[in-house]
């Protein structure tokens, strides 16, 4: 008999998949966590219920955005990378339930190569921008992808507030660390907090947003609550979430999986079918939902938008 593991994107319809049922599953769990019966449940996403997630609304609409069928919300908010809470695709969703804790205030620093640096409250920080729906083709470095209705703001304007001088080549981003709210910090899987880094004209590029939430609603802490960076010509590691500082810096940071594996995750990271991963090819990948594999794109799609930036690079060296 064929037998496989039954994956979140596996769920037939009857199953569900679709918004409605998981805020009524949501509501389900609640129940039962609170009648004890936590032990007998499903592992699925045990996040903050939907229903207390903030609306935006207004959202202007980009032209940046594909027009390709979104990924489902199911799929979206239950398959994740956050090793700060686990290497699992379901580990986020499982314990990112209260990630952040709300008791403190979430803070960004944005410091070093800039005339007008500062310390921000979450809030404070995103008030002056305009948010817009995204809707980003986004490629795991692993071979998988998915379509992501993202919200967010361009990161190039929060960074011209905070004048970068002429020393400023790069951007570092860093994620919080805190092992008390991020289980898989207890562990070295990764050299922690987890870093990632941007040449600055890959910053400042119209594509590079901030994203403070998705599907219309603010981030669930597996997504990167309250803010991540979205980088969609490049493999999914560089957005990194939950960022607590932004840094300008002269020379080129040392990013999180350099440290962990300088010969397989280069900085530039440009997502390329024509460059393979020392372990496998990165020729195809699979869009959660969908059972054939598709040809990867250069630059994920985006290349009219950003090959540019790469003119006169070896990509094979620069990877
Ligand atoms: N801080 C942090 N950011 C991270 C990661 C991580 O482990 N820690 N994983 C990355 C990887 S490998 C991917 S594919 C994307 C996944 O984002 P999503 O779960 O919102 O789809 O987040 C990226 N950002
Ligand atoms: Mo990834």
């Amino acid at each position: 008999m064929f037998i496989r593991n039954k994956k979140p994107w596996d769920l037939s319809d009857s199953e569900v998949t679709d918004y409605k049922v998981y805020k009524n599953r949501r509501q389900f769990l609640n129940t039962a966590i609170s009648v004890g019966l936590a032990s007998a449940l499903p592992s699925i996403g045990l996040a903050k219920p939907v229903d207390e997630l903030k609306e935006y609304e207004g959202l202007s609409k980009s032209p940046f955005s594909t027009d390709e069928e979104k990924s489902t919300f199911e799929a979206i908010t239950t398959y994740n990378n956050f090793y700060e809470f686990g290497t699992a695709k379901s580990a986020p969703s499982l314990y990112a339930t209260e990630f952040p804790d709300e008791s403190e205030t979430w803070k960004i620093e944005i410091d070093g190569e800039c005339d007008n640096p500062g310390v921000y409250d979450y809030a404070e920080l995103v008030k002056p921008f305009t948010l817009e729906e995204r809707i980003y083709r986004m490629r795991c470095v692993e071979g998988w992808s998915m379509v992501i209705p993202w919200i967010g703001f361009p990161l190039g304007e929060l960074l011209k507030k905070a004048q970068p001088n002429s020393r400023a080549k790069y951007v570092e981003f860093t994620t919080l660390y805190d092992p008390e709210q991020m289980p898989g910090q207890r562990r070295d899987v990764l050299a922690w907090p987890y870093v990632e880094g941007l040449r600055i004209d890959e910053a400042m590029n119209p594509l590079t947003i901030i994203s403070v939430g998705l599907y219309g609603k603010e981030l669930l802490g597996q997504n990167g609550a309250p803010l991540r960076l979205v980088v969609p010509w490049k493999y999914g590691f560089k957005s990194i979430k939950s960022i607590v500082r932004i840094r300008f810096v002269e020379k080129m940071p040392q990013t999180a999986w350099m440290k962990a594996n300088a010969s397989e995750y280069g900085f530039y990271s440009n997502v390329n079918p024509n460059v393979d991963h020392p372990r496998w090819s990165q020729r195809k990948e699979r869009r959660i939902g969908e059972f054939l594999k598709r040809e990867t794109l250069m630059f994920n799609g985006y290349g009219e938008h950003v090959a540019d930036l790469y003119a006169d690079m070896d990509l094979k060296r620069y990877f």
